[in-house]
């Protein structure tokens, strides 16, 4: 029982993607005499948190009762009061958690004052499922960089266009409806400067059955050369395009995108390049928790190099092209030897009816 109670708390925790960010996403459930009598989960960041809306929402007293949360509950004065302390007041007996919070201010301690005041407490019910849903929190929290998923779309042969540069479409309809989906969930999405200039996308969030929050847009854009009409620069967004240069932008192109609204990180040079961990960490500090790499080839493999890549998701469209001089995923220099390779773990294969999506994690974990 105490699974399928977890999986409920975890489906609503879900319904928050894409508004928490840099939050975690938390549900929970009250469970009365086999019944469930409140359920809730942290809708919109800042706002109450997953256990207060589930007792809120409580239909009969919730004296007596057990709470399954995803995530430990909180024991620290944010921008909320102490979840434990509402908990406690209650009169719930018993709370089942997921895992504990990694955030450094809880970190055991909302367990220990749910023990100390006699409440039963059980720990680590689906707790690797737990982890998953909240594994750009766990990143972020402890790091305060953003998690950082590579994303590409490639044909059978390991292009991502054609010779001649073509490549709407590689993946069906449904794989980029997905992306859309991880555009909706991430904070930032990020490109390199020859993206712009080839493709001129929009990197907004358009889903088909619903209104998608838009990622910031991070474009690296070492020299400073993009055209001031590019549409990551005019498009209507409630999200903002950052630039990351270095001081080799022209002074009055940087006044220019400044002029329009337009935020800059002056990044230090490393290998001629933005510095990546050194963007990675300005980023963090504006809180956003969460990159999505589109690329193209000649930045992912700097990311990939300078290890600020966390997990990939490679889309594979059962089409050949061929073309000794397209493009594929990862370009740069490449490594020496097969040894050296970047390994991904963990990893699963999804489908999206005949296109294949490859998804793995560059750490062990
Ligand atoms: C949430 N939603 O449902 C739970 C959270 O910034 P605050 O004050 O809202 O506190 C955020 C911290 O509270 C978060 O890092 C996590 O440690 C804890 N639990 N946070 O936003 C929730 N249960
Ligand atoms: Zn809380």
């Amino acid at each position: 029982m105490d699974n399928i109670y977890m999986k409920k708390a975890i489906e609503l925790a879900k319904k928050g993607i894409g508004y928490v960010n840099p939050n975690p996403l938390v549900g929970a459930v009250i469970v009365k005499d086999n019944r469930i009598i409140g359920e809730g989960y942290h809708k919109i960041y800042g706002d109450y948190h997953a256990e207060i809306n589930a007792l809120t929402s409580a239909t009969e007293n919730v004296r007596g009762s057990t709470m399954y949360v995803n995530l430990e509950p909180c024991s620290h004065y944010g921008k909320t009061p102490p979840c434990v302390n509402t908990i406690i007041k209650s009169g719930i007996k018993k709370v089942v958690i997921g895992m504990k919070d990694p955030n450094p201010l809880v970190s055991g301690k909302g367990i220990n004052v749910l023990k100390n005041n006699e409440i039963e407490v059980t720990t680590g019910i689906m707790e690797e499922e737990c982890k998953k849903l909240n594994e750009i929190f766990l990143k972020y929290i402890t790091t305060k960089t953003p998690f950082c998923i590579l994303k590409s779309a490639m044909t059978l042969d390991g292009k991502i266009a054609t010779y001649t540069g073509d490549s709407k479409w590689i993946t069906n309809s449904i794989s980029r409806n997905y992306v859309h989906e991880l555009r909706h969930k991430v904070s930032g999405i990020m490109v390199g400067i020859e993206t712009i200039l080839k493709d001129n996308p929009f990197l907004n969030t358009r889903l088909n059955n619903k209104q998608g929050t838009d990622p910031v847009r991070i474009v690296i854009d070492t020299k400073g050369r993009i055209p001031l009409d590019s549409n990551v620069l005019n498009i209507k967004s409630s999200a903002k395009t950052i630039i990351a240069t270095t001081t080799l932008i022209p002074k009055d192109k940087l006044k220019l995108l400044e002029n329009i609204g337009c935020e800059v990180i002056i990044a230090p040079l490393k290998n001629n390049r933005v510095d990546l961990n050194y963007l990675m960490k300005a980023l963090g500090d504006k809180k956003i928790d969460s990159v999505l790499l589109e690329g193209g080839g000649e930045l992912n493999f700097s990311a990939l190099e300078e290890n600020i890549v966390d997990k990939v998701n490679m889309f594979i469209a059962p089409k050949i092209i061929g073309g000794s001089s397209s493009k594929t995923p990862v370009g740069g220099f490449g490594v020496n030897l097969i040894k050296d390779s970047f390994n991904l773990y963990n990893t699963k294969v999804h489908t999206f009816e005949s296109d294949v999506m490859i998804e793995g994690y560059l750490k062990k974990e």
